[in-house]
């Protein structure tokens, strides 16, 4: 496969509190996504980090009576240590008051510029979405996600974004691809439809944000300062050609609360800014706790340290994309993820790679390579040498759940195989036979265990280290195996205490 240039990006996330299980989710899937990508030889920049302006950071510093620096510091720590406890691969951990991003945020701020007019802001504000509410929108004193608004009358810069109505329209129908899944296009295409305003984007009542290049006291709107984050990953203002080519090979995983930020205003924004939009904004769904949409004051986070602790990483980060198809909704349950884990993964998966492996080792760990396969062995052979293809084609629309039924399918079909080759009669009857229906089951678990690396990388490099395999490239799997040695496997697995 070509060497090519990939960016994908998570949200940067609000540090006002700690990271949960929603952040953990974004994070992995984007996660799954570069790691598939660097497999197939791709060339990728995978950008995560932490959004630290604005007034909901500033109120939670000063409710914990700390400087809000020295806030943000700590906090923005937090998400590091998630991104390592999850295992990220990640390029780059951007934090929005880092030196780098101010100059490029300022930089930003010029190219827009010709699009930019002083007014004033007189309506509602909802300090815990960093969103303007339109009164139509507010009901009881909240906006529609519920969060409580408050009433802002103050100065402010304006972005012209109802000049760029039409112009989104048009991208969005001759890039029928740019926003997914289908249903979040066509909710963003009414809300374009419905009437663009312009949208302010300063404020100067506070002043924890990137100053606004030659105007006193003003801050840039939190939004304007974090969608640029994207691009100051990717070295803005400095070589723009190169942000430019990334940006359009660029995919954005958002929440399905934060689209509308992302598919009209960011797009907005590059248009009058000159550089190129990114090539896909998948949102994806929320996970609530039993049935519950998870909050602080009910007390019922989940918090993905503890169940790491518990169960393990990797079965983690299989059951949040097994469970359900990205881009739904999802409920998440202690049990659903045990069950997870002990049919899927420790029945299917583990029973597959230890019956087989540990057979070889009866056999002296040696691996007697017989590629003269029967037909049943072919078949096997050639769904093994597809599986990464198959994956591929789900990967690239972000169906990730799609990928692991893939995978697991020719868990079930290697396990089939096994049960009606019954390779422990043959080891007494029929030696080269035995080979051949090792053979292709070696072929098939090396391809099932580079298709779960992205997901499981930890349990791929163990898998990888029982068959001396290098797993550092798809391309491997073009490789036939050669006769030789494999050290003894140890349980994937381990049955929970
Ligand atoms: O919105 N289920 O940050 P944020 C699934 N700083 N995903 C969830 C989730 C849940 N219950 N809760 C959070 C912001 N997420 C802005 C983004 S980007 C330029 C600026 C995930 O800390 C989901 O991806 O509120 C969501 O979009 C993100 O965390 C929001 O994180």
């Amino acid at each position: 496969m070509s060497e090519a240039d990939f960016a994908i990006t998570t949200p940067i996330y609000y540090i006002n509190g700690d990271p949960h299980i929603g952040h953990a989710y974004a994070s992995i899937a984007t996660d799954i996504i570069a790691r598939f990508k660097r497999l197939s030889g791709f060339n990728v920049h995978f950008s995560t980090g932490t959004d630290e302006h604005g007034i909901k950071v500033a109120r939670s510093a000063e409710n914990a009576g700390m400087d809000v620096r020295k806030f943000s510091d700590l906090m923005s720590q937090k998400f590091k240590d998630m991104t390592r406890t999850v295992n990220l691969s990640e390029d780059d951990f951007i934090r929005t008051t880092e030196e780098r991003h101010k100059k490029s945020a300022q930089a930003f701020w010029k190219l827009l510029e010709k699009d930019i007019y002083a007014g004033a802001y007189v309506g509602w504000y909802s300090a815990r979405d960093e969103e303007y509410v339109p009164e139509s929108e507010v009901v009881d004193g909240k906006a529609p996600s519920g969060a409580p608004v408050e009433w802002m009358e103050e100065e402010s810069y304006f972005f012209r974004l109802s000049a760029y109505q039409d112009r989104l329209l048009d991208y969005y129908e001759k890039n029928p691809d740019f926003i997914a899944p289908p249903a979040r296009r066509n909710e963003v295409i009414s809300f374009v439809k419905s009437g663009l305003k312009d949208l302010s984007i300063s404020r100067n009542k506070f002043d924890w944000g990137i100053p606004i290049p030659d105007s006193n006291g003003h801050v840039m709107y939190v939004w304007i300062d974090a969608l640029t984050n994207y691009i100051t990953s990717l070295g803005f203002p400095e070589d723009t050609e190169h942000v430019s080519r990334m940006m359009e090979n660029c995919t954005h995983i958002v929440g399905k609360e934060i689209l509308r930020f992302h598919a009209v205003y960011w797009p907005a924004f590059l248009m009058s800014a000159g550089i190129s939009l990114p090539k896909r904004i998948f949102a994806h769904g929320w996970w609530t706790h039993d049935g519950q949409k998870m909050s602080k004051s009910v007390g019922n986070v989940v918090d993905p340290f503890d169940i790491i602790k518990n169960c393990g990483l990797d079965p983690l980060r299989y059951f949040l994309f097994r469970e359900i198809h990205f881009g739904e909704d999802g409920d998440f349950s202690h049990k659903a993820l045990k069950d997870r884990t002990s049919y899927d993964l420790a029945n299917d998966l583990g029973n597959l790679v230890q019956r087989v492996l540990a057979f070889i080792q009866k056999l002296d760990g040696h691996l007697t390579v017989n590629y003269n396969f029967l037909e049943e062995d072919e078949i096997l052979f050639r769904n093994s040498r597809n599986l990464i293809k198959k994956m591929h084609s789900r990967i690239e629309k972000q169906d990730l759940c799609g990928a692991l039924d893939v995978v697991w399918s020719l868990v079930s079909e290697s396990n089939k195989f096994t049960n009606d080759m019954r390779p422990w009669d043959l080891a007494k009857s029929d030696v080269p036979r035995l080979n051949a229906v090792l053979t292709a089951l070696c072929e098939s678990i090396r391809a099932i265990s580079f298709g779960i690396a992205p997901f499981m990388p930890d349990t791929a490099r163990k898998i990888f280290d029982f068959m001396n395999v290098e797993g550092k490239s798809f391309a491997e799997l073009e490789n036939n195996f050669v006769s030789q040695k494999f050290p003894p496997p140890v349980p994937l697995f381990p049955r929970e205490k």
